[in-house]
């Protein structure tokens, strides 16, 4: 058995100094004289990362020993957040590392900013995937996390006169210390081309798929350290390589730079950048491509490990679970009846009954635009036999149909997984739907909606199907290492951190709740980390801020349904009677937006351009001063989360109901004792269900009654003509007040807002405000808040995504956890 020296996991200060040095040496090539503060940080990585890897190590070979039942999650997005302190704190090795770094003046802070955060998401979606791989490896659970390696994440964002302005993230710009590529496992992916008979006629049998194109897809792997375990998964993730005779040595030769490399660029495009959309679909044939080419590594790699350990592919369902998180990965339903079919010579009903039983499929939405779908025109050309394989399993699949309700064109239409009208496109929803054997939503409300509306007859056939899973976040990241100050004072009233691993254990802090000296040390922990707050807004954006005033949070994509515009509303109200009345008691507030629009999403950005208007207006008006301060943090992600979080006391919740699917921020927010003001919307309402009404801000029409407020008359004008406090906030921003006189600015915001009206914004309007103003009065009973507050952390538990991965092990994965032992 190798020692300690070779597998690096010494147990003292000194063993673990020496790890470093020696990586300073053999890995950076440097000396300590001459290291650079990024020498001490790539070396600081290797060394948590060797640490890692011996347990990695442990845990392959305790999952080989086992032969258990995999999870196998497919994401095209993972919002992973900086690894840095996430390691230090998973192996232990934090207070090591701060002597060592002080000692040779290190500060902690300047090697976590040299940290890069991969950025390989857009939002919610992606951040839950890094969720999930937290807790699958905290529980024990087998699992691998299948990605695309984007060589530019989420773009940076920069504003210019207000506007967005997006820059490329080049994450990998000086190296990525976390990875180990595998240029030696290579798979080739195709597309194009044609298909033909391999023996006989049926499309059934199997064929021959002869791809015009190929490229190659290169693995490398993260690792997903669980948290007070040994269990170390990783996350596997791909990028598209030319195969090595692309370069045009001729080319070059003769000068023609460009020319030379361009098929180089051409393959190389397929993980060039993550596409900055969830709202719309791009239609972009590079997209779809970049979906076939996460698929069709991922199963390839699956299925070879299925292979080391196992060979009756009737087997296979019982050594893999394949989620599918939303659409983007939902190719691999045909693509899995290809291989086994085409490949492995399986026929036809054996390997659909192995796919079904393979795949579940997460749905992370209700807005029908958001639910993807191909053209088949595209779909035939860039992938023929997939594009046969989908028309078979639809035919098999409404002859099904037809034999249950005889006649039924409509069922049949709507169900069908092509859509005719008014052009032929598969709808990847049905598709996932027929090929799953279990489907979920992401809270109880959008799971039961999805029932009731969106998937309606698909419930109807297969009720047992479907199942509701609702989100969680972990509270290693977003409680434990963003707020540390909280978790010292959780740990001490608690008696130790086992909440870490156990959060329903927060329970126990409801006997301290009305305790004064806890509501004292509750109300500094607050107030300090607002104060970090207050120095980062100053030197990012020169916004001064005030840490005693209430911190009121909007964090989230900038979208019309969750409705960022509601809540400027808002603040130009506040602004409104803070002019008309100076003398005014108000509560001292302090607004932070944060939040990314898409690119090409213009409405959303006008709103961001008012957001960044208002707040310019508001903080440079001496007669507002002191009262109302509005900041703009740019370029959120999963980092600004961390540092905004724990200074929140009021958590902006307030999408128009049956929007939202779920909502992870509110979560994370509630944690971290901000208090909800919200709507009975996704996840919100469980929250609400938990902290309780008398510590939860509610306002606003339910799920039913804004489905229903169209259909009796909705009309937004009416509130603008019967609220004159309304009124003036609309007038003052068509006015030009926030746009230097420019009457035309914001017209379309408030033209559209007064129009249609589709998330009803003025409709909600009177409710949210009348709701802030309750607000208001709660916080000016200091005591009474920092209760609600801490109500608010102790009873979230629930929302740890732990118990999310338990639900999804015992109601769609039925996966059991494997201990890896310590030596
Ligand atoms: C098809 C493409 C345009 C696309 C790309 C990204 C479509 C959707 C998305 C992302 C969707 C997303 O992030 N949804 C959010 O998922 C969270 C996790 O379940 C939910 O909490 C949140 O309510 C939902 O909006």
């Amino acid at each position: 058995k190798p020692g300690p020296n070779i597998r690096r996991v010494g147990t003292t200060v000194e063993d673990f100094e020496q790890n470093l040095l020696s990586n300073l040496y053999f890995q950076r090539g440097t000396t300590i004289e001459s290291a650079s503060a990024g020498d001490a940080y790539h070396t600081l990585a290797v060394t948590l990362r060797d640490r890692l890897v011996d347990r990695y190590a442990r845990t392959v070979a305790a999952h080989y020993e086992t032969n258990p039942r995999f999870v196998y999650y497919l994401s095209a997005e993972y919002m992973l957040g900086r690894q840095l302190n996430q390691n230090l704190l998973y192996t232990g090795t934090e207070q090591w590392t701060r002597e060592i770094a002080e000692a040779r003046g290190l500060s902690m802070e300047t090697l976590a900013t040299l940290d890069v955060e991969p950025g390989l998401g857009n939002g919610g979606l992606g951040r839950l995937a890094a969720c999930l791989l937290d807790s699958m490896a905290t529980l024990d659970i087998p699992a691998v996390g299948y990605g695309i390696r984007y060589d530019y994440g989420i773009f940076k964002q920069t504003f210019q006169n207000g506007e967005q302005v997006e820059r490329p993230d080049d994450w990998t710009f000086y190296g990525n210390p976390w990875e180990f590529a595998a240029p030696d496992d290579q798979h080739v992916v195709g597309f194009y081309g044609k298909t033909e008979s391999a023996n006989g006629d049926s499309m059934a049998g199997p064929r021959r798929w002869i791809p015009s194109e190929t490229v190659r897809g290169e693995p490398s792997h993260m690792l997903v350290p669980g948290y007070g375990t040994q269990t170390v998964n990783i996350v596997r993730l791909w990028r598209a390589r030319a195969s090595r005779q692309s370069f045009d040595l001729a080319r070059f030769g003769a000068g023609q730079y460009g020319e030379a490399v361009q098929h180089i660029a051409l393959s190389e495009s397929i993980s060039k950048v993550l596409y900055p959309d969830d709202s719309t679909e791009l239609g972009r044939e590079l997209r779809l491509k970049q979906q076939y080419f996460l698929v069709s590594c991922s199963l390839r790699d699956i299925i070879r490990r299925f292979q080391f350990r196992n060979r009756d592919w009737d087997a296979f369902p019982d050594k893999v679970v394949i989620q599918l998180n939303d659409t983007h990965p939902v190719l691999a339903i045909p693509e899995l009846m290809r291989l086994l079919v085409d490949e492995h010579q399986v026929d036809w009903d054996r390997a659909w009954s192995i796919t079904q039983r393979t795949f579940a499929y997460t749905c992370h939405t209700l807005l029908p635009e958001a639910l993807e779908t191909w053209p088949v025109a595209l779909m035939e050309r860039l992938l023929p036999r997939h594009m046969e394989i989908i028309y078979l399993i639809n035919h098999v699949f409404l002859r099904d149909l037809d034999m249950r309700h005889p006649g039924d064109l409509r069922l049949m239409r709507d169900l069908s997984l092509i859509q005719e009208e008014p052009e032929r496109r598969v709808r990847m929803a049905n598709l996932a739907v027929v090929g799953s054997h279990a489907v979920n939503g992401v809270a109880e409300l959008h799971s039961r909606l999805l029932a009731e509306t969106t998937l309606r007859d698909f419930a109807s056939l297969w009720p047992e199907k479907f199942h509701n899973v609702t989100n969680g976040v972990t509270p290693r990241r977003f409680v434990r290492l963003a707020n540390p100050r909280l978790s010292s004072l959780i740990s001490a009233h608690l008696g130790g951190d086992g909440w870490l691993t156990d959060l329903d254990q927060l329970a126990g802090l409801e006997a301290f709740a009305d305790d004064n000296a806890m509501r004292e040390r509750w109300r500094d922990v607050k107030r300090l980390n607002k104060v970090d707050l207050a120095a980062y807004a100053a030197r990012t954006t020169g916004v001064v801020l005030d840490p005693q005033a209430m911190c009121d949070v909007m964090i989230k994509r900038f979208h019309e349904y969750k409705r960022q515009l509601l809540k400027v509303l808002h603040v130009v109200t506040l602004y409104n009677r803070l002019r008309d009345d100076p003398a005014a008691t108000v509560v001292p507030r302090t607004v932070v937006f944060a939040g990314k629009a898409a690119p090409g999403y213009r409405a959303a950005k006008l709103v961001m351009k008012l957001v960044n208007a208002v707040a310019d207006t508001v903080n440079n008006d001496p007669r507002v001063a002191g009262a109302l301060r509005v900041v703009f943090l740019p370029d959120y992600n999963v980092t600004r989360a961390e540092l905004i979080v724990p200074s929140a006391d009021l958590s902006e919740q307030i999408s128009l109901a049956g929007k939202e699917a779920s909502g992870t921020g509110n979560m994370k927010l509630a944690l971290n004792g901000a208090v909800t003001i919200g709507t009975l919307d996704g996840a919100n309402i469980e929250i609400r269900d938990r902290v309780g009404a008398d510590n939860f801000f509610l306002f606003g029409y339910n799920a039913e009654q804004a489905m229903s407020a169209r259909r009796s008359g909705y009309s937004a004008r009416s509130f603008y003509d019967q609220d004159p406090e309304l009124r003036a906030v609309l007038d003052a921003i068509s006015g030009g007040v926030f746009s230097s006189g420019d009457r035309d600015a914001f017209a379309s915001v408030v033209d559209s807002v007064l129009g249609w009206d589709e998330y009803l914004c003025l409709g909600d309007y009177r409710s949210y405000v009348d709701c802030q103003d309750t607000v208001e009065r709660a916080w000016q009973d200091r005591e009474r808040w920092t209760s609600m507050s801490i109500r608010n952390t102790a009873r979230s538990g629930f929302f740890s995504s732990d118990r999310t991965v338990r639900d999804y092990c015992r109601g769609i994965w039925n996966v059991e956890p494997v201990r890896v032992p310590e030596e």
